[in-house]
């Protein structure tokens, strides 16, 4: 008998170093451990032996299957690095003193790090929504718990119309509608909540390195029972691993928004500067990225949504500073310039 795990050892090493893709390598662990798998086809086998036959063999089958499956992990996670790194070379490099490639079109910064964002909340399960640049005192104050004069409101001084309508000055003014959009299918069919809604945000405010009056933020929200903190650190973890693809130095502390309870400022080492200190970070060394927290029950309350039953988790990505945080762009300003010299870098083609 134990001729046969030998055997199957050795065949199982050839066939390993042939995998050469993940699809192939799922492929042999079925062939080796699944249900009708071979090892699963030794273990059957053993009934017919005697008791310290079958106590030496069941030995020998088990530690073959604990390689076998080891094995097949530590391909799996080799296969995976050498993907990132084939990746990874393939990325170009940005030289912001560069001529400019003035001949073709190209996708701007912004928009090349938001369809980055919306791939990996798409992969996760999260709808991508679209919403209006114009919206009510309602959308981006009252419904999120920010009632006419209340402080909170001299943060977001924006550019009002004369009917009273705004221009956003963030993209949580979306929520409400999202929550009245999906809360039926959340109470009757008990499908979660889950979108992002991408959207340029416009604030009366002074620029600097890292403040421009006109931005793109991506909110995201996610409804349903049970949802706590860790979900909404999972999210956040997994998001900004997947588009910088590489540690991030991330600091998490807490933060005063209306509309969350309790909130917090999620802020990462800024990467222009290494977390020394300069102009695109304030001299802090941390830069403001991504406000979240769990969503208050007063803001689910005006979107239909029981707070005694249901819980959840909003952020607003500040999606502009993402892309010079990403593209080492040091002077926000540059984003919105038309300057094609700087912008034309980042060509990808149409
Ligand atoms: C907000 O706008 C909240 N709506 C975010 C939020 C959503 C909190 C959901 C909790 C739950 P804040 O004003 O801090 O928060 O802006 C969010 C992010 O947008 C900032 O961290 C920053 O990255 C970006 N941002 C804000 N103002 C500017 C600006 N003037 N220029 C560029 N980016 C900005």
């Amino acid at each position: 008998m134990s001729e046969k795990v030998k055997e199957l050892r050795e065949q199982f090493g050839q066939k390993l170093s042939a995998a050469a893709d993940p699809q192939v390598l799922e492929a042999l662990r079925v062939e080796y451990l699944g249900k009708k798998g071979s090892v699963t086809d030794l273990l059957k086998s053993m009934k017919d032996l005697s008791g310290e036959e079958k106590k030496e063999f069941g030995q020998q089958v088990n530690l073959l299957k604990n390689e076998i499956a080891e094995a097949i992990a530590a391909k799996s996670e080799q296969l995976r690095q050498e993907a990132l790194e084939r990746e990874i070379s393939l990325m170009p490099e940005f030289d912001l003193s560069a001529p400019p490639v003035l001949d073709r079109g190209s996708y701007h910064p912004i928009t090349l790090v938001q369809r980055e964002c919306e791939n990996v909340f798409r992969s996760m399960g999260f709808t991508v929504e679209d919403y209006s640049e114009i919206v009510t005192d309602y959308e981006c104050f009252e419904s999120l718990n920010i009632p006419k004069h209340h402080p909170a409101r001299d943060m977001q001084d924006t550019y009002y119309l004369t009917n009273g309508q705004l221009l956003k000055s963030q993209t949580s003014a979306a929520q409400n509608a999202i929550y009245k959009k999906y809360r039926k299918a959340l109470i009757e069919e008990g499908k979660p909540i889950k979108a992002i809604f991408p959207g340029r945000c416009f604030r009366n405010e002074a620029t600097d390195n890292c403040h421009e009056n006109t931005f793109f933020q991506m909110e995201g929200v996610m409804v349903d029972k049970n949802i706590s903190i860790s979900n909404l650190i999972f999210f956040m973890k997994t998001m900004l691993s997947e588009v910088f693809r590489k540690d991030i130095k991330v600091r998490l502390r807490p933060g005063f928004f209306p509309f969350v309870e309790p909130g917090f400022e999620l802020d990462i080492s800024c990467l222009i500067c290494g977390g020394t200190g300069c102009p695109s970070c304030k001299h802090s060394g941390w830069l403001e990225l991504c406000p979240c927290g769990m969503i208050h029950p007063e803001v689910l309350k005006a979107g239909g949504i029981d707070p005694e039953e249901y819980t959840g988790f909003a952020f607003g990505l500040g999606m502009t500073r993402l892309a010079m945080m990403k593209y080492g762009i040091k002077d926000i300003r540059d984003l919105n310039s038309g300057n094609l010299k700087a912008l034309s870098q980042f060509t990808q083609d149409c």
